[in-house]
């Protein structure tokens, strides 16, 4: 198959001369994040590293790790390596107060992310002649940004469309004669749905590949996406702390995403002792970004599960490559595409008068999540009148809504209903087997 690439010397380069080029950034990398963080220098110096040490990648073993705590310890401004007056854009994780992840891009860093997204695009077949649906969220998400920058560096025709608004992506789609469709897994799948139940066929509609990550999805549900709108469907997968989406991207082979390596250098560890496993096992993805201005992070534990590998791929492309992510070494949940932690319920539950007694049930109904709490009332506040209920799951649901982000269907029950467990309290029933 004729292969296109949107930068071939880069993605094609003998692995060597990649090693080579992440270990000449890397020295620059960590000379430029020592001399302006004032933060990641103290980590250095406890850990009795300074910037001579590294020499190339083979010693990026001696530098310490950062982790999202650390990004909490030092929000907002204390990771940044440029001056205010340098950067021009903040995007933000969808998990709100206190998980809130602000990552800070100069000219330059939204350069190189629109060009990862570029390359993720060409690799499913986007040229300047087609159309591209950008139906993730834009606005403090990285999606929206992310995609559309890259489809502009493609010079696709770009439709800013945002998510939801499921009747008005389907008239764009179909009037403007959408090829490519950028959106979370779940979202294409729903809008699959739609249009079948409006009696479009996937011959129908001009669509040929779909670009989907920012959550877990299966092989099973790739098949199903591609039936029903008739395309390839191509994974992406990145985070707001590396730019966004585009760290890593699907080739025509569907057997993994390839790394941007020549950005961003990837390792896997042990998550319980930090240890450098060897190609090929399994565990804590990490990144370093390589020539990120704004917001350059070095060792960054993203807590995804991972595999790496460099089996010769037949697209050409010699980046290494990202299994789909097997899970995470936290609590994390993905719904409807919102980073969702626990411990923000508890927040809300505490804030509200409850006590953390509650279980999140998680479910896919016709390809959307559903997203459930039961929660007990204390006896104080125990009612067997419906409307007092309703009202006080309403006042609940609102609360939860504004710390999350999106809306749960709040259950309240009697109390000491709620199954106490012996050990860890099971607070999570994710039905979705998306792993
Ligand atoms: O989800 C960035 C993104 C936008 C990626 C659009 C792809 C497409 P965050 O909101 O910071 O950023 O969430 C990052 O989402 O650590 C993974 O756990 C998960 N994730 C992202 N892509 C995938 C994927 C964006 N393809 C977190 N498969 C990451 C599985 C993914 N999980």
């Amino acid at each position: 198959m004729e292969q296109n690439y949107y930068q071939k010397e880069i993605e094609t380069m003998p692995v060597e001369d990649i090693k080579r080029l992440q270990s000449e950034k890397l020295v620059a990398q960590v000379k430029h994040v020592y001399e302006n963080v004032e933060y990641y220098r103290r980590l250095m110096d406890e850990k009795g590293v300074k910037p001579e040490d590294i020499k190339g990648i083979e010693d990026l073993h001696k530098l310490p790790f950062l982790s999202k705590s650390d990004l909490r310890d030092a929000y907002p401004y204390g990771l940044l390596a440029k001056p205010l007056s340098e950067c021009v854009r903040i995007q933000s994780t969808s998990g709100t107060t206190g998980r809130r992840v602000v990552a800070f891009y100069t000219q330059h860093d939204i350069d190189l992310w629109e060009d990862c997204c570029a390359r993720a695009i060409v690799a499913a077949g986007g040229t300047k002649d087609d159309v591209c649906q950008v139906a993730y969220g834009y606005g403090l998400f990285t999606g929206g940004a992310g995609l559309n920058g890259g489809s502009h560096k493609v010079g696709c025709l770009t439709l800013p469309m945002s998510s939801g608004n499921t009747e008005r992506q389907i008239q764009f789609m179909t009037d403007l004669g959408a090829t490519i469709l950028c959106c979370t897994p779940s979202y294409a799948a729903y809008l699959g749905e739609s249009l079948k139940e409006k009696g479009c066929t996937p011959d129908s509609i001009p669509l040929k590949a779909g670009i989907f990550g920012a959550e877990p999805w299966t092989e099973e549900m790739r098949k199903n996406i591609e039936e029903t709108l008739g395309i390839k469907a191509y994974d992406i997968y990145g985070l707001t702390e590396t730019s966004g989406p585009g760290v890593a991207f699907e080739c025509c082979e569907q057997t993994g995403m390839h790394i941007n390596e020549d950005h961003f250098l990837a390792e896997i560890i042990d998550p319980e002792t930090g240890e450098v496993l060897p190609e090929g096992e399994k565990g804590e993805l990490v990144f370093t970004s390589l020539d990120k201005e704004a917001f350059p992070l070095l060792r960054y534990r993203t807590r995804d599960i991972c595999v790496l590998s460099r089996k010769k791929c037949s697209c050409g492309r010699t980046l290494v490559k990202m299994a789909k992510p097997m899970g995470r070494t936290d609590d994390m949940m993905i719904i409807r595409g919102v980073n969702v932690f626990p411990s923000q319920i508890e927040t809300v539950l505490l804030n509200e008068g409850y006590q953390p007694n509650y279980q999140i049930i998680v479910d896919r109904v016709n390809n959307n999540d559903t997203f459930d709490i039961n929660v007990e009332m204390n006896p104080e506040q125990f009612t067997d009148k419906v409307s007092e209920i309703l009202s006080m799951e309403r006042k609940l649901g609102e609360a939860m809504k504004t710390m999350l982000g999106i809306n749960p269907k709040i259950h309240l029950v009697a109390p000491k209903t709620i199954a106490r467990s012996e050990g860890k309290a099971v607070r999570i029933i994710d039905k979705r087997k998306l792993i």
